[in-house]
C-alpha cells in the first residue's frame, strides 16, 4: 500500500478545532456552538407531533391531549409533516432541474452555454420519440428543453423518463397509484393534501410521499442530471483532490457552494482564463484556485477535476482558513451563518440566486443571459479582495487526499466492461457488473448518499460504514456529501483497494477503479436509479430482487427525504441513520418500515447505531442473494 493511509475523523476534527481557535480570536460563531444552544431539541418537533398548519393551533400531542383542536391524531399530524417534508425536498431538487432545462433552452453555439454532449442529447431525443435526423443540434436542444419543461406542468400523462424502468415496476406503480404525473402537480397535490381538513390517513399520506418523491427522482432530478450532462459533458473518470488542504495560501481562493452547475461552471471557466490569472498575479497572488463545497463541488469535480474543499458541515471551515477571498453560492444547503462569519474575515460572501437571498451577503444576480459577464465580475472581485487578507489569520490545514471521481452510469458501464471484456453496444450493458455479482466476486452494492448532521459525529457513519462494506466485497456508489466524506478520507483513491475483500479488490484492479465510486451530486442519485433499472432489465430480475440497498446515514435535508421516498419507491430498501421525525406515530413508523413494502416492494430501516446499521445492510444483501439463489 506504500505510504497510503486513510485520513481519520479524529484528524478531521483536530483540523477543525485549530480553525475554531482562529474563529474564537475574531469572535466568530460556529455550528458547533449553536448546536449546544439548541440542545436538547424540542421533543414534540423531534417526534413530529406538533401541528401548526392552521391558526387554531399550534397543537401538540400529549397523553392528556391525544388530538388537536380539529380532532387530528398523532398519526395524521406525523403523516402530514412527513409529506410536507417530502414536498419541500422534491420542489427544491426539481426546481434545480428546471433551471438546468432553462439553461439548455438558452444554449447557443456562440453563447456562454453550449451543448457539450450532443450524443447524449440525441439519445434522449430518440428515447422521447423526437426526430433527430438532419436537425441542427441547437434546434434539437431547444426542442428537448421545452419538452422537459413541460414535464413539470403537463395536464395529462406521466413522466417520460419512467419508460427506462422495467415493466414490472411500472405495473406495480399503477396498482399502487404512485406513477408520477407532472412534477409540479405532485408537489402541489402534496401541499393540498396537507392543508387543514384534507388527508390525515397515514396510508394516503405515505402514498403521496412516494409519488411526490418519484416525480423528483424520475422527473425533476433526472432532468437536472441528464441535461447538465448535455450542457457540461457527461462525467468520465478524472483525478482530483479533497479536503481543506486543496485551498492554496499563495493563490486567490474562490469557493463555489450550492447546487446548480450553471453558475459554478462559468466561475471555473473564467478562473481558468489567462486574462484573469494575469489579473490575479497583478494583485500579488500566484494564481487562482477554485474549490468547492457541497453538491456544486461534486458537479465541477466530476466534470473538471476541480478539487473539493469539503462537505456540508465543513462550509464554515473554508472561511475560517482566513484564505478564502470569495465564497460564491447559488441554492440549497448554504448556511445563513456564512454572512456574519465572512464579516469576521476579509471573505466576500456572494449570493447569486433570487431563490437563496441572505443577510450580510453581496448579491450579484446571476442569470443565464448575463452568465459570462457576472462570472467574470465575481472572479475579478475575488482577485481584488486578495489584498485585504489578514496574514495572521491564515491557516489552511495540511490535509487532503487524492480521489478519482466522475463515475456516471456511462462511465461505470465502460470501466466495468474491462473486467470481462464482453461486447458493449452504444450505451453498453450492465452485464459485466451482473456477472461480478452473480459469481459472488461482488456480494452486492450500496448506494451511499446524503448529508452531514450534527446528530452524528460528522463523517464517522459514512466512513465507518464504507470501510466495513468494502471489506465485505460490497461495492459502493456514492453521491452528495457522502461522496465527499469518502473522498476526504481517501476511499476514492484507487489505492484504497487494499482495504477491500479479495473479490472487490480484484474488480478494482481489473477495472482500475476505487472501491467507492463517485456518481455525483444529490440530483445524480437519478443516475443510480437508471443503473438499477438497467441491472434489472439486463438480469430479468425485479429491482427489489437485486442485492442492492440505499443508505443515508447522516442525512438532514428535506431533499434527502424526497430521495428516500423515490429510492424505496423504485424498489430499493433504504437504511437511515437519522429518524425522519416519525417516532411520534406507531402507524406512520409501521407504514414506512413495513407496510409500504406491499406498494413498492421496499421499505425503510431506521437505525441510529452505526454497527447495527451496517450489519443490517449486509444481512439484507445476503438475504436477497439467497432469495434468488446466487
Ligand atoms: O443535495 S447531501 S447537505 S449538499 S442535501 Fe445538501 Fe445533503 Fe450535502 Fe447536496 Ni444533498
Ligand atoms: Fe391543530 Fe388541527 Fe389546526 Fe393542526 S390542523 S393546528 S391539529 S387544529
Amino acid at each position: 500500500m506504500g505510504d497510503f493511509k486513510l485520513t481519520t475523523v479524529e484528524e478531521f476534527e483536530a483540523a477543525t478545532n485549530r480553525l475554531l481557535e482562529t474563529g474564537a480570536k475574531v469572535g466568530a460563531d460556529a455550528w458547533q456552538l449553536r448546536v449546544k444552544n439548541q440542545t436538547p431539541h424540542c421533543k414534540f418537533g423531534e417526534q413530529g407531533i406538533c401541528c401548526r398548519i392552521c391558526a387554531m393551533g399550534p397543537c401538540r400531542i400529549t397523553p392528556k391531549a391525544p388530538r388537536g383542536i380539529c380532532g387530528c391524531d398523532a398519526h395524521g399530524i406525523v403523516g402530514r409533516n412527513y409529506l410536507k417534508f417530502t414536498a419541500g425536498g422534491a420542489a427544491a431538487h426539481s426546481d434545480h432541474g428546471r433551471e438546468i432545462c432553462h439553461t439548455l433552452y438558452a444554449s447557443a453555439p456562440d453563447g456562454a452555454y453550449k451543448v457539450k454532449d450532443p450524443e447524449k442529447l440525441i439519445r434522449i431525443a430518440k428515447e422521447w420519440g423526437v426526430e433527430t435526423e438532419g436537425k441542427d443540434i441547437y434546434d434539437l436542444a431547444h426542442e428537448i428543453a421545452e419538452m422537459a419543461l413541460l414535464e413539470y406542468g403537463k395536464p395529462f400523462g406521466t413522466q417520460r423518463f419512467i419508460n427506462r424502468l422495467p415493466q414490472h415496476t411500472l405495473d406495480l406503480w399503477e396498482k399502487a397509484g404512485v406513477t408520477p404525473r407532472a412534477i409540479d402537480r405532485e408537489v402541489s397535490c402534496a401541499l393540498h393534501m396537507t392543508h387543514m381538513g384534507c388527508s390525515s390517513l397515514p396510508e394516503a399520506l405515505v402514498r403521496q410521499s412516494i409519488r411526490t418523491g418519484l416525480g423528483d427522482g424520475w422527473g425533476g432530478s433526472m432532468c437536472g442530471t441528464e441535461f447538465s450532462d448535455v450542457l457540461f459533458g457527461t462525467p468520465k473518470p478524472i483525478e482530483t483532490e479533497a479536503n481543506l488542504g486543496v485551498m492554496n495560501a499563495d493563490n486567490v481562493n474562490i469557493v463555489v457552494h450550492g447546487h446548480d452547475p450553471s453558475l459554478s461552471e462559468m466561475v471555473c471557466e473564467y478562473a481558468d482564463d489567462p486574462e484573469m490569472i494575469a489579473y490575479a498575479k497583478s494583485v500579488g497572488a500566484k494564481g487562482i484556485t477554485v474549490s468547492g463545497v457541497c453538491c456544486t463541488s461534486n458537479e465541477v469535480a466530476m466534470r473538471r477535476g476541480v478539487p473539493m474543499a469539503g462537505n456540508f458541515l465543513q462550509q464554515e471551515n473554508v472561511v475560517l482558513t482566513g484564505a478564502c477571498e470569495a465564497i460564491v453560492v447559488d441554492v440549497q444547503c448554504i448556511f445563513p451563518a456564512l454572512g456574519p462569519l465572512s464579516k469576521c474575515f476579509h471573505t466576500k460572501f456572494i449570493t447569486t440566486s433570487a431563490i437563496a437571498r441572505m443577510p450580510e451577503s453581496e448579491y450579484i444576480h446571476f442569470t443565464v443571459g448575463t452568465a459570462a459577464e457576472k462570472a467574470k465580475q465575481i472572479v475579478k472581485l475575488a482577485c481584488d479582495n486578495f489584498k485585504n487578507r489578514k496574514p495572521e489569520l491564515v491557516h489552511i490545514p495540511d490535509m487532503k487526499q487524492k480521489a478519482t471521481v466522475g463515475y456516471s452510469l456511462e462511465a461505470i458501464v465502460k470501466v466495468l466492461d474491462g473486467v470481462t471484456n464482453s461486447q458493449v453496444d452504444v450505451l453498453g450493458t450492465t452485464k459485466p457488473l451482473l456477472e461480478c455479482v452473480t459469481s459472488g466476486v461482488l456480494r452486492g452494492a450500496v448506494a451511499m448518499v446524503g448529508c452531514n448532521n450534527p446528530k452524528i459525529r460528522p463523517d464517522t457513519a459514512h466512513i465507518e460504514l464504507m470501510k466495513k462494506l468494502i471489506a465485505n466485497d460490497i461495492i459502493i456508489v456514492a453521491s452528495g456529501c457522502a461522496a465527499q466524506a469518502a473522498a476526504k478520507a481517501g476511499l476514492m483513491d484507487k489505492r484504497a483497494k487494499d482495504l477491500c475483500g479479495a473479490g472487490l479488490k480484484r474488480v478494482c484492479e481489473l477495472a482500475d477503479i476505487p472501491p467507492v465510486l463517485h456518481m455525483g451530486s444529490c440530483v445524480d442519485i437519478s443516475r443510480m436509479m437508471v443503473l438499477v433499472a438497467e441491472l434489472a432489465k439486463d438480469s430479468g430480475l425485479k429491482i427489489s430482487q437485486l442485492p442492492v440497498v440505499g443508505c443515508a446515514p447522516e442525512w438532514m435535508s428535506e431533499k434527502a427525504v424526497s430521495i428516500g421516498n423515490y429510492v424505496i419507491g423504485t424498489g430499493i430498501d433504504t437504511f437511515l441513520g437519522v429518524d425522519p421525525y416519525v417516532s411520534g406515530s406507531s402507524e406512520m413508523a409501521q407504514w414506512l418500515t413495513n407496510d409500504v413494502r406491499d406498494m413498492v416492494e421496499a421499505a425503510f430501516t431506521v437505525e441510529t447505531d452505526i454497527e447495527k446499521l451496517v450489519d443490517a445492510m449486509i444481512d439484507r444483501i445476503e438475504e436477497k442473494r439467497a432469495a434468488i439463489g446466487i
